[in-house]
């Protein structure tokens, strides 16, 4: 392939000499490299679709539809997967899956652990708990919570409203890589074993934290993030930094300052009234949810137009732009990207286009 290099690669040619070897070749359990080489495009050619996922015509009435349909102790969970109609299979981006779950007052979506690390973010209902590894997390409006690879996990709703939220998970890496293991919790009940909100006490003063041994192991000791400390330092951010459109924080690990779940990073965006963000692409795929405002999204040569609650997949390797279409209020947005695993094999990459570009 290599189209736009100066110097061909994989050009052999179909010499019968050649063809009659790689024959033999494959007939003896291999397979000659160049063939490799010569099929292969120079970049990721992304297989997922930039898709917008409605929350008013779509997310939310069918969960509504799917109280009535399905009980969260049958079903395990009462969850709709965001299908990129670009993959056909249970996946939004090309690691990670985007649902909407939702828990009616009194039901409990039961516990069980697997090697897929999640996250929930908050968008209807409050005071819900998940109870992870024993601690009760409230799930208060636009909270993000974290399930850690193999942690014990339920979703409990003892208030008398229901409760809708958006899951990520990385099922479709851990799917890839062959590594799906899955337990259910051997009691009816996870026991309620730690003090709810204990983490946060914990692990979320961000400029303080409990004297003792320096633990930097192990997932993030902070489960929950609650949205208005996020908020709060992105408007103070958006005052300093006036260079982009929009500005962006990271939900950090307290104790490495490195992202939320080895698989997942999570991020925090604004965009500034009438702001337009300079187009950026990275090579890590992420789901987008709509935290508050009225925008579009330019990703390629799409324009995805979106409003508060929608879910939008993000593919990778392709350039993406923000605009917050309020001239008066800012815009504020969750992502969830795939970056940490990139990075982990030291294969990130990004590029930002030239200011005005
Ligand atoms: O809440 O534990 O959307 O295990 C997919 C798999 C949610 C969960 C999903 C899960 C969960
Ligand atoms: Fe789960």
């Amino acid at each position: 392939m290599n189209i736009g290099s100066s110097r061909p690669v994989a050009q052999v040619g179909n010499d019968p000499k050649l063809v009659a070897f790689s024959q033999a070749a494959h007939r003896s359990g291999l397979m000659p490299g160049w063939e490799f080489q010569g099929g292969v495009s120079d970049a990721p050619v992304p297989a997922e679709q930039a898709y917008r996922w409605s929350w008013a015509e779509v997310l939310r009435p069918m969960m509504v539809k799917a109280y009535d349909v399905v009980d969260p102790v049958k079903a395990e969970r009462r969850n709709l997967i965001m299908a990129n109609p670009g993959l056909g299979r249970a996946a939004t981006t090309q690691t990670l899956i985007a649902a909407i779950q939702g828990v009616l007052p009194g039901e409990i979506a039961p516990a069980h652990r697997h090697t897929a690390g999640a996250l929930r973010f908050m968008i209807e209902g409050r005071g819900a708990a998940t109870v992870v590894d024993g601690e009760p997390c409230y799930m208060e409006p636009a909270s993000l919570i974290l399930t850690p690879q193999w942690c014990w996990h339920d979703h409990a709703n003892e208030t008398d409203q229901p409760v809708i939220w958006l899951d990520v998970l990385d099922v479709p890496f851990i799917m890839g890589i062959n590594q799906w293991f899955w337990e259910p919790f051997p009691h009816e009940i996870q026991p309620r074993s730690r003090p709810r909100g204990e983490n946060l006490t914990l692990f979320g003063a961000g400029i303080v934290r409990p004297a003792g041994p320096r633990v930097h192991d192990g997932p993030s000791p902070l489960l929950v993030y609650p949205w208005d400390r996020a908020e709060t330092a992105l408007t103070e951010l958006a005052d300093l930094d006036t260079r982009d459109g929009g500005v962006t924080v990271e939900y950090n690990n307290p104790v490495t300052g490195g992202p939320v779940l080895p698989t997942i990073a999570c991020f925090a965006h604004r965009l500034r009234p009438g702001g337009l963000t300079r187009a950026r692409r990275t090579n890590s795929s992420a789901i987008l949810h709509v935290v508050r405002g009225r925008g579009r999204t330019i990703v390629g040569d799409q324009k995805l137009e979106w409003e508060t609650g929608d879910c939008l997949a993000i593919p990778h390797w392709t350039w993406v732009q923000h605009e917050n279409r309020s001239a008066t209020e800012p815009a504020f947005l969750f992502s969830a990207t795939d970056t940490p695993i990139l990075e982990a094999f030291g294969i990130y990459r990004e590029e930002l286009a030239r200011a005005g570009a």
